[in-house]
């Protein structure tokens, strides 16, 4: 009852392709992917991307109306736990306004933060997009958003990083990367808005995502520096930097998809990318679909690039 060599190969060839799973959630578009670990189970909180329509968005956009989370405890099954936060029903949002972009969500004190940029209704301070919290007793809602967005924050793509000393800091983009404290409420800026560092000075940098590594603290980022965005990264012995870009560690897709962005966790004992591609729209780069990749470091720390695997 020897197991057959021949059968051996077949199924070391057949293997990888069984297990890969790009993009892993098919069911609907999915964008902007940030990944948390909470009690041992990961929380994927991404964008929802939608169809436009006459009366619905702007045709030929981003168009995203809600969010919902997504859970796995293996990496490969997923459950959808349905819409968290939608956009009528947040008091600052401008109503029908379908621009629900790049979200985060944090744990702290017993309560998940969920961190969300839209455009809202009252634009007295400036138009443009502006950043809500919802909080939860449960990482999957209910959520409450707030009745105001953060004071004196002006962008998107939040990014919430609570430190080893328990400060926690948001991070945001508009055009360039921003960060500041929060203060111990979540719900507010402790410090002044300020840049991180000498970031590239060309192209949109977007979607921050800071993470610490032995003592290291990793600023990373999508980066236009040619066409379509790739994925940088910067380092600094502090959270709010200054901090000094170190190179490239996801390459511009080859098959154009325009926006990358991505977080980054460790989740036993492996680091994984979470990122995102048009694999289930190949025709309309804006209805894109998220995907998750191993990550390795250097042992100097430097951050291996990572090759995008799929289905
Ligand atoms: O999903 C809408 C926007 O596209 C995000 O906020 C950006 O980071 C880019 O992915």
């Amino acid at each position: 009852s020897k197991f057959p060599f021949w059968l051996t190969v077949l199924a070391l060839f057949l293997l990888p392709r069984a297990y890969a799973q790009n993009p892993f959630i098919t069911n609907q578009f999915t964008a902007d992917p940030t990944a948390r670990v909470f009690n041992g189970r990961v929380y994927v909180y991404p964008s929802h991307d939608i169809r436009c329509g006459p009366g619905r968005g702007r045709s030929g956009w981003f168009c995203m109306e809600d969010y919902h989370v997504f859970s796995s405890a293996n990496l490969t099954d997923w459950t959808d736990h349905g819409v968290i936060v939608t956009q009528n029903k947040v008091p600052w949002v401008q109503p029908d306004s379908y621009a629900m972009w790049a979200p985060d969500c944090v744990f702290r004190n017993g309560h998940y933060y969920f961190y969300f940029p839209a455009t809202p209704r009252d634009t007295t301070g400036g138009k443009g997009f502006r950043i809500g919290v919802a909080v939860a007793t449960q990482p999957t809602g209910p959520f409450v958003p707030q009745p105001q967005p953060i004071a004196d924050v002006r962008g998107i793509d939040p990014n919430v990083f609570i430190n080893k000393d328990g400060q926690a800091y948001l991070y945001w983009s508009q055009g360039n990367i921003y960060g500041a404290k929060l203060k111990d409420n979540m719900l507010e800026l402790a410090t002044a808005p300020q840049t991180l560092g000498e970031l590239p000075a060309k192209g949109l940098k977007e979607g921050p995502f800071v993470f610490e590594r032995n003592g290291t603290y990793y600023l990373t980022y999508p980066h236009v520096a040619n066409k379509t965005e790739r994925l940088e990264y910067a380092t600094s012995a502090s959270p709010l930097g200054p901090f000094t870009v170190q190179g490239v560690f996801m390459d511009e897709s080859p098959t154009g998809c325009w926006t990358n962005h991505h977080s980054i966790i460790e989740f036993n004992r492996q680091w994984y990318l979470f990122y995102h591609h048009n694999d289930l729209s190949p025709q309309f780069d804006k209805n894109r679909s998220i995907r998750l990749d191993s990550l390795f470091f250097e042992p100097d720390g430097r951050i291996r690039k990572v090759m995008p695997t799929l289905r």
